[in-house]
């Protein structure tokens, strides 16, 4: 007998899906009709399976995706943990803006967590937390202690939701994933001290449950590319820009030479932060020349 059930690929390994069904994890073989329509399955997909009595088990549909985010992507992504490090490497406004811009340009909803704090200075530390008040009223959660984190995630994360990490390497994603789940042991690798970046560590994405739904590791969301973003779109992506260009004089104001711009208006008074007005030209200057600044190469 033929028996079909549905679930979540919560894992990819050597060519087979591991599909997470409510009488638990089932590993599966993609039938070859994927390859002809090249749909591939992808962690955090809904499917649904057929299980055979010889024990073959086939992943045979692909059910609608809300969206595909990442590289290895994540699907049906609801929300993004963004784990941005206070040292090693060190905090960077201009890698949060990048980030924050690239997944609201995604639409995906983002809370921040500032991991390493245990090893910064305080000198430093009261810096960063003044910047990120700032971030805390545009609409971003933060976190900066991973104790209160893991109380209060598995009651954020909703029935069924799918959240993911994301950070640059070494920023201290499978650290985390390590204390929200004791249970789990993924691998974590001091970050290289010659070059104050992360060794990738993480090579694949894995989904693991979380409260009702799950949290992905993932190596597919430490560099973004934010080249897809129409350069006169990018303006609407940066929240509070969005929200003030109502009052601009111009429609599709974009916020350089335009006279009467809300949005300069309230960088020279201080409403706006600077550095994000700052942010906004170089992400400007990065997508017209088509490729990653520098410092992220
Ligand atoms: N002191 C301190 N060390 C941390 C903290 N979080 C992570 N680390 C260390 O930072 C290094 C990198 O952490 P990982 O968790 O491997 O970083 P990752 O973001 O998963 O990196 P990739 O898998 O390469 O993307 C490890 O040596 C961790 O022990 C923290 O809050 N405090
Ligand atoms: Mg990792
Ligand atoms: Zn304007």
């Amino acid at each position: 007998m033929i028996k079909q059930t549905e679930g979540i690929v919560i894992g990819l390994i050597a060519g087979f899906y591991d599909v997470k069904t409510v009488s638990g994890v089932v590993r599966t073989r993609a039938r070859g009709v994927f390859r002809k329509n090249k749909l591939k399955p992808t962690v955090g997909d809904h499917v649904r399976i057929q299980l055979d009595e010889q024990g073959t088990n086939y992943l045979v549909e692909v059910l609608p995706r809300s969206n595909l985010i990442g590289r290895p992507a994540v699907a049906n992504v609801d929300h993004v943990l963004l784990v941005i490090s206070a040292v090693e490497p060190d905090f960077s406004l201009q890698l949060l803006d990048r980030f924050l811009t690239f997944f609201s340009w995604q639409n995906v909803a983002v809370s921040i967590y500032l991991s390493k704090t245990d090893i910064a200075s305080n000198v430093q530390l009261e810096k960063m937390r003044q910047d990120l008040v700032y971030y805390e009223k545009i609409g971003y959660p933060i976190f900066d202690n991973w104790q209160k984190l893991a109380n209060e995630l598995p009651t954020m994360i909703a029935n069924g939701q799918i959240w993911t990490l994301a950070g640059q390497s070494g920023a201290g994603k499978s650290t985390l994933i390590n204390h929200l789940r004791q249970d789990l042991n993924q691998a974590t690798q001091a970050i290289s001290t010659s070059l104050n970046r992360g060794k990738h560590t993480t090579r694949t994405v894995q989904l693991f449950q979380l409260g009702q739904g799950f949290l992905a590791d993932t190596p597919g969301f430490s560099a973004i590319d934010l080249t897809p973003i129409k350069i006169n779109e990018l303006c609407e992506y940066l929240v509070e820009f969005k929200k003030a260009s109502v009052h601009c004089k111009f429609r599709g104001c974009q916020h350089l030479k335009e006279p009467q711009c809300a949005v300069k208006c309230l960088v020279e008074n201080e409403k706006i932060k600077r550095s994000r007005y700052d942010d906004y030209l170089l992400m400007r200057a990065e997508i017209a020349n088509g490729r990653l600044p520098e410092y992220l190469k």
